[in-house]
């Protein structure tokens, strides 16, 4: 067992005492059968409250997401991580449980601790919203996640992931894998990946929420879920958890239109890799689907 699966171990264990959410951690956060975590009792975790919606929404309409985050002491969590780097606020991810869709979106905290994002979900089907925040208190956790479903009304047609391709095309952008990783299961490792513009030229990362590029990993059928970011070389709170020590993990980009990602996942199977970074303006997500063996 590793180093970093030892912090992630560490940092269960307090979460198991103060929130009672499951956690893996590692990189930035993740979540995953790895690891059991005790029960405990329901008065003393962090919990969503006031969510909305409750009832199944429609597809192609601009659905608002509203929630509070309430603490074992029945009070809304108000105060958040602020700062450079990704690692602050909340961050919403949703994704269809079969994994074709994916939304990231980073909503604003209010005063009373309300959080709301406005999404349109693309098709009918279950999403998982997987709310990963980073709270400013004391003695906690530097982040943890917490989950709800919201159902999305019609047929769902759940696709199956396409195999792994090393070349995307993503409106207009060339995303290039370099080979086909060889990856493990709690096993540091970097892939590599080359992007072009449609022009052909190499392109130049801007950071985007405090890094070049964000790696999301879901676990197709468990939807366990593990984010590592790229950070430039001079951005010191780009890798690193607050109060942390930086991870093995993180990744870096070395030349305009390169691209090294950590990759660290808990469990073996089929993973989903969105990988996001914000070009010509616009967020651009390449997915890629990769076989981890054991
Ligand atoms: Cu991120």
């Amino acid at each position: 067992m590793n180093l970093t699966l030892a912090n992630g171990l560490r940092i269960v264990v307090a979460i198991a005492a103060l929130a009672g959410a499951a956690l893996f951690l590692a990189g930035c956060g993740g979540s995953g059968n790895a690891v059991s975590v005790p029960q405990v009792a329901p008065a003393s975790v962090f919990t969503l409250a006031n969510f909305t919606p409750s009832t199944p929404v429609a597809a192609g309409q601009p659905t608002t997401i509203s929630f509070l985050v309430r603490q074992p002491d029945g009070k809304p969590l108000t105060r958040y991580r602020t700062g450079s780097g990704p690692h602050t606020g909340v961050h919403l991810i949703i994704v269809r449980d079969d994994l074709a869709y994916i939304i990231h979106q980073h909503p604003p905290v209010r005063a009373d601790g309300m959080l709301s994002q406005t999404v349109t979900f693309p098709a009918p089907g279950p999403y998982r919203v997987l709310v990963d925040l980073y709270p400013n208190i004391p003695g906690a956790p530097p982040n943890f996640q917490l989950y709800r479903t919201i159902n999305v009304a019609g047929a769902y047609h759940p696709q199956p992931l396409p195999p792994f391709k090393e070349n995307l095309v993503v409106d207009g952008y060339h995303i290039d894998m370099k080979g086909h990783p060889n990856l493990h299961a709690i096993q540091a490792q970097f892939v590599n990946v080359g992007v072009t513009d449609p022009a052909g030229h190499t392109v130049t990362f801007v950071p985007w929420f405090g890094a070049l590029a964000h790696a999301i990993f879901f676990h197709q059928g468990s939807l366990d879920y593990f984010h590592t970011h790229i950070c430039s070389a001079n951005a010191p709170n780009c890798g690193a958890l607050p109060g942390l020590p930086a991870t093995r993990i993180t990744g870096h980009s070395t030349a305009p239109g390169k691209l090294t990602i950590g990759v660290l996942v808990p469990a073996p199977g089929t993973w989903r890799l969105f990988l996001q970074m914000k070009l010509g303006g616009r967020i651009i997500t390449a997915p890629y689907t990769l076989q981890v063996g054991s």
